[in-house]
């Protein structure tokens, strides 16, 4: 059963009025009197926002292409307004990117397709600390559309596990050498943090990449790829396919507009290609996700002390705050995104907890 998502209501209310919708993010109740087809053949709604709703439960056919290929495309996912929005945030920030210049932070080896013609790639932090102009950032960490898409990949209590960060490549600037799967790429050997599974019809991975596009990627542009189906791989990637100089035609560049988000498992073999439109900077937000009782990153506890960098913290909803909680299960008091929108903590029992402090002196064992 779908409901109207209430926390559409919470995030969308303060982004714009219009909404793009594609055929794999079909709403369960919209008004229809106010669709009207794009000339990109998208359906575009200008429908009020309190009428726009997302499905609660990832879909079957996202499952299914999930599963298939351990990455999926969600279209539409921000609103042009809010794409526009992001990007002049990311102006306003360009004198913060920090080129990946020296030869140690080179995401390619030179002389090979990935490297492309000569700058490094630009990246820029602090995305979710930059106060109000963080708003649309924000909204991506418990973002209705993806939401459902979060609890069906990753379980209830997904959290942020990265710092996110917007990744700029201009003319020529180099991609990334193809890394990750669950069986390393590189090493050939298994990868268990970066593990992905299905069983008995529940999908998991460990680490979920969660890119989104801030600008179009076409046929031959560049920018991210990735190897469909490698999450399942059980082999190491044969030499000279990392570099993107063999075996090309397995490499997929998925195209994508600006607003679009591409999620996929870390355990599927991904990497970027070099940027080839002349005019216009590539740029992304790469966001990482974990299941509840999963860490890869540590800045959950930036500089030591037990919580993200305190300017994350500012205007969040209570969703999007409880993204940010540490590692730790469900059933320990966990505040949850439910498929409602709304929050609710997973409570122990007073008496568990009262057993935890008799036997160790600590709120939880
Ligand atoms: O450029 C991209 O979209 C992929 C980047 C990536 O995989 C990484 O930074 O680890």
């Amino acid at each position: 059963m779908r409901f109207m998502n209430t926390l559409a209501k919470s995030v969308l209310l303060t982004t714009s009025a219009v909404r793009s919708l594609t055929v794999i993010a079909k709403p369960s109740r919209v008004n229809k009197t106010v669709l009207s087809v794009a000339a990109d053949n998208r359906i575009m709604s200008a429908a009020p926002l309190s009428t726009q709703s997302f499905p609660t439960e990832m879909t079957e056919a996202e499952r299914y292409l999930f599963d298939l290929n351990g990455f999926i495309v969600i279209r539409g996912v921000l609103t042009p307004e809010e794409v526009r929005e992001a990007n002049e945030v990311i102006d306003r920030h360009e004198h913060e990117m920090v080129e990946r210049s020296d030869a140690a932070l080179r995401n390619a080896v030179q002389g090979t397709k990935l490297y492309g013609s000569g700058p490094g790639r630009k990246d820029l932090g602090r995305v979710l600390e930059w106060g109000a102009e963080s708003k649309v950032f924000k909204s991506i960490l418990g973002h209705p559309r993806l939401v459902p898409l979060f609890h069906g990949i990753l379980g209830k209590g997904y959290r942020m596990d990265h710092l996110p960060f917007v990744l700029c490549q201009d003319h020529g600037a180099e991609g990334f050498q193809l890394h990750g799967g669950t069986i390393d790429c590189e090493t050939g050997e298994y990868n268990p943090n970066l593990a992905y599974s299905c069983f008995q019809g529940t999908i998991r991975s460990v680490l979920l990449g969660c890119n989104v596009m801030l600008t179009d990627h076409n046929p031959g542009d560049g920018g991210f790829c990735v190897v469909p189906g490698s999450h399942k791989s059980n082999f190491k990637m044969p030499d000279g396919m990392r570099d993107g100089e063999l075996y090309s035609e397995y490499i997929i560049q998925p195209v994508t507009k600006a607003g679009d988000v591409v999620l996929f498992s870390e355990g599927t073999v991904h990497g970027a290609l070099a940027w080839t439109p002349e005019n216009r900077q590539r740029r992304a937000c790469l966001y990482r996700f974990a299941p509840a009782t999963c860490s890869y990153g540590r800045s959950y506890m930036a500089d030591g002390e037990s919580t993200w960098p305190k300017g994350i913290y500012e205007d969040l909803t209570e969703a999007q705050r409880a993204v940010l909680e540490p590692p730790y299960a469900n059933r320990l008091d966990r505040p949850n995104i439910e498929s409602d929108g709304s929050v609710k903590l997973t409570t122990r029992s007073k008496r568990k907890r009262q057993h935890d402090r008799d036997v160790f002196g600590t709120k939880y064992f």
